[in-house]
């Protein structure tokens, strides 16, 4: 029987958790935990975590990356805000000015993937526009999504095979 009420659509959404300062590992344990445990998630998968050269500006810490897969019917943008909220509980301060965008951070949420959808919206673009030239965030999703298509631009793992992963290591 319809219970009349419409059923959001329950998408494969994938983060990538970052972070390189303070007890990084910590952070990134307490992060995917605030994760698996929103409402409504199923089908949760963690990756490895991972000891990662910083990429992009490389004068700052290693960092230490993972990724999850999990369904949600959260709507993109709503999931964003709660990457965001979830930072901010755990302790990233960001400079109102953007300024330490490639800087170190005490955790860095990113939605890499929400299903097949490419999306440009104010403050998130999906595919993440970097997930295809970063070994860090490609190794640790596929971990958890072998099968994971970037839209717009392939197989993570035929992508990740033309790259150079050199100093990207399982942390025990
Ligand atoms: N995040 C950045 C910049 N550089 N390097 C590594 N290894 N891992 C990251 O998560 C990372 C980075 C900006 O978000
Ligand atoms: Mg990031
Ligand atoms: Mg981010």
């Amino acid at each position: 029987m319809s219970t009349g009420s419409a059923q959001a659509p329950r998408v494969r959404a994938c983060v990538g958790l970052g972070a390189n300062l303070g007890d990084a590992v910590a952070t990134v344990r307490d992060a995917a935990r605030a994760l698996a445990a929103l409402p409504g998630i199923s089908g949760w998968a963690l990756s490895r975590f991972y000891r990662t050269p910083a990429w992009g500006v490389t004068d700052q810490p290693d960092f230490i990356n993972a990724a999850a897969v999990f369904e949600t019917d959260l709507p993109a943008m709503a999931l964003l805000q709660t990457l965001l909220s979830i930072e901010t509980a755990l302790g990233r301060r960001r400079a109102p000015d953007g300024r330490d965008r490639w800087g170190p951070r005490t955790l860095d949420l990113d939605l890499l993937l929400y299903g097949d959808a490419r999306l440009a919206l104010p403050g998130l673009i999906v595919p993440h526009p970097h997930l295809h030239t970063r070994a860090f965030a490609l190794v640790p999703l596929l971990d958890v999504a072998p099968d994971a298509q970037i839209p717009g631009v392939g197989a993570a793992a035929d992508i990740l095979a033309g790259m150079d992963r050199s100093g990207i290591e399982a942390i025990p």
